[in-house]
């Protein structure tokens, strides 16, 4: 038996320790742990709820504006705010940009570099690249001349001894399987990502005058004029440049992202089997299309229940509880009591070893991530999560894309629920949003033109016109996953505030039932053919894409004090 701890998990946003038992090659155990702590819920405490999304989206430089669009409908619910169709229009284009940057970025440059060899793209010949980058699909960078290039290009890097981005890996680790020609491919692409990535978010520069933390929203609709004829407005102009931008990315995505991730997995179809985890799926649903309350959701909400698809079960937020068993918080009720978030408590209280510290002591508190059930129950979000809920309700545009995907590869369904799957999942999810974007982008336009230039419901802006007590909720389906934020608004400001984030959901440690967690379940059983180079830990790890900034904030164990910010 061989204790394995990998602190920091590097290529994730964040701070994450992982540590494992490993035993006859196979992990037999696993304790995942958060080791900041996140102070958003304290700092919002007593501030007006219409600014809140302004610190809440702080809360993560990754994946910017999801929590300002949870925080904003959270307050929404509790005030009884109304967003105009335009404003719905807006953040789902918003949100689904955030989604497609995210997901191609993880894949590219967060993940690929746990399956693609860097290192063997030296050995590679530029003409069979060349030859099988044209064999899974027709993107114009693809000449033999051109991968000549990439290979000089990459050549310089290393022979300078600054592999910089490529640095810190396991580079020759004997899980690697692609042939070269296909690792030369994959960096090719890399390099193409950064590109497109930086040019592709400009649609949040157009939308919310920067990215990331973008300024355009607003509690009861958006801050984005629009009008087609005015300059200092969403325009037709503007329309135009977003027509452009949106498909360059589905190009992309249907012509590189797409076939990377089937032309990689048929190297790694054992990994169809590998990484399960709890096998519980949780997805509150979103892009909402229609402004009646109760609107259908594009991606619809449901949960899966023991990796079950014949049955889709829908979804109770009361039913959600968090935990600090295991986390270092304490609540007023004591460790052995579960909170609803409307009910939620953030009490600080680190009780874990001083650092430097060899191990965790795993049967006490042992993260600075709660621990959230539903019905008591550990639940997987993300991606995998959204994909699987839509295609048992029939989603037609999903079914195709997961379909096609399976059948790419000649596997069944049952391969989804897996490492592979996650990849999988993420990379269908991104090319159903964008050519649903397009759609969205027409109806703001025929908006527009049609005369409707509402852009925001000011009837509750007044606090004035609130009760004197409310409770909110506001659901958001973040690139991670399910993101919640609840509200509970007295006299005009905030009287308590709670999120709980997606990757909460994934990377939470034990409960006080002592179930595990989906990261801490999902490595058991994953090979591990060396423990000094544990690659295949980090597969199953990245397949979620880790932000621990979400889950938490920025503790200095030694109390000192970094910086005072007064605020009038
Ligand atoms: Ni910081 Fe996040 C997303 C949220 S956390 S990345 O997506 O919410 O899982």
């Amino acid at each position: 038996m061989t204790h394995i701890v990998v602190d920091p998990v590097t290529r994730i946003e964040g701070h994450l320790r992982v540590e494992a038992e490993v035993d006859h090659g196979a992990v037999t155990d696993a304790w995942s742990s958060s080791t900041m702590f996140r102070g958003i819920e304290l700092i919002l405490k007593g501030r007006d709820p219409r600014d809140a999304w302004l610190f809440a989206q702080r809360i993560c430089g990754v994946c910017t504006t999801v929590h300002a669009i949870a925080s904003i409908r959270s307050v929404e619910n509790a005030i009884g705010a109304r967003p105009p169709p335009n404003a719905r229009l807006l953040r789902n284009l918003i949100q689904s940009a955030q989604a497609v940057q995210d997901h191609v970025v993880h894949f590219y440059h967060l993940h690929a570099l746990d399956w693609v060899d860097v290192v063997s793209a030296l050995s590679a010949d530029p003409a069979k690249t060349s030859s099988l980058a044209e064999s899974i699909s027709d993107w114009p960078l693809s000449s033999t001349k051109y991968f000549t290039g990439v290979k000089a290009r990459l050549k310089t890097f290393i022979d300078r001894g600054q592999l910089g981005p490529f640095a810190n890996a396991y580079w020759g680790h004997p899980a690697y399987r692609l042939p070269p020609e296909a690792n030369l491919m994959a960096v090719a692409h890399y390099l193409e990502a950064l590109d497109f990535q930086r040019e592709f978010i400009k649609l949040h520069a157009i939308l919310g005058g920067k990215n990331p933390h973008l300024q355009s929203f607003l509690v009861g609709g958006m801050a984005t004029p629009v009008d087609p004829d005015k300059q200092a407005s969403l325009n037709t102009g503007t329309i135009a440049k977003l027509r452009v931008l949106i498909n360059k990315a589905h190009d992309f995505v249907s012509r590189v992202y797409i076939p990377d991730v089937l032309a990689i997995a048929g190297f790694y179809k054992d990994w169809a089997g590998i990484g399960a985890g709890v096998g519980n799926y949780l997805v509150y649903g979103d892009y909402p299309d229609g402004d009646e309350p109760g609107a259908p959701l594009f991606f619809p909400s449901g949960i899966i229940r023991g990796r079950d698809i014949s049955k889709l079960e829908r979804v109770d937020p009361l039913r959600i509880t968090e935990s600090v068993k295991h986390a270092w918080y304490d609540y007023r009720g004591g460790d052995d009591t579960a909170l609803h978030p409307s009910q939620g408590e953030t009490q600080p209280h680190y009780t874990g070893p001083k650092p430097p510290f060899e191990r965790l002591d795993t049967n006490a508190k042992y993260s600075w991530l709660k621990s959230p059930r539903y019905d008591g129950q550990p639940m997987e979000v993300g991606p995998l999560s959204r994909m699987l809920v839509a295609y048992v309700s029939g989603h037609p545009q999903v079914k195709k894309h997961v379909d096609g995907a399976l059948s790419a590869l000649g596997v069944g369904p049952t391969a989804l629920f897996s490492t592979l799957g996650r990849i999988a999942a993420r990379a269908i999810e991104t090319i159903v949003l964008t050519e649903k974007m397009q759609s969205w982008l027409d109806e703001l336009g025929a908006n527009m033109a049609g005369g409707d230039l509402r852009i925001h419901d000011n009837s509750k802006w007044d606090p004035a016109t609130w009760p004197k007590e409310a409770f909110g909720a506001g659901f958001h389906e973040a690139p991670r996953g399910a993101l919640g934020h609840w509200v509970h608004i007295k006299d005009g400001v905030i009287a308590n505030y709670q999120c709980i984030v997606p990757s909460t959901w994934n990377a939470g440690p034990r409960d006080g039932a002592g179930l595990r967690g989906p990261y801490e379940a999902s490595l058991l059983g994953t090979p591990v053919h060396d423990p000094e180079q544990p690659l295949e830990i980090l597969r199953t790890l990245h397949s979620f894409d880790p932000c621990m900034a979400c889950g938490v904030h920025v503790v200095d164990v030694k109390r000192r004090e970094i910086v005072r910010v007064r605020m009038q």
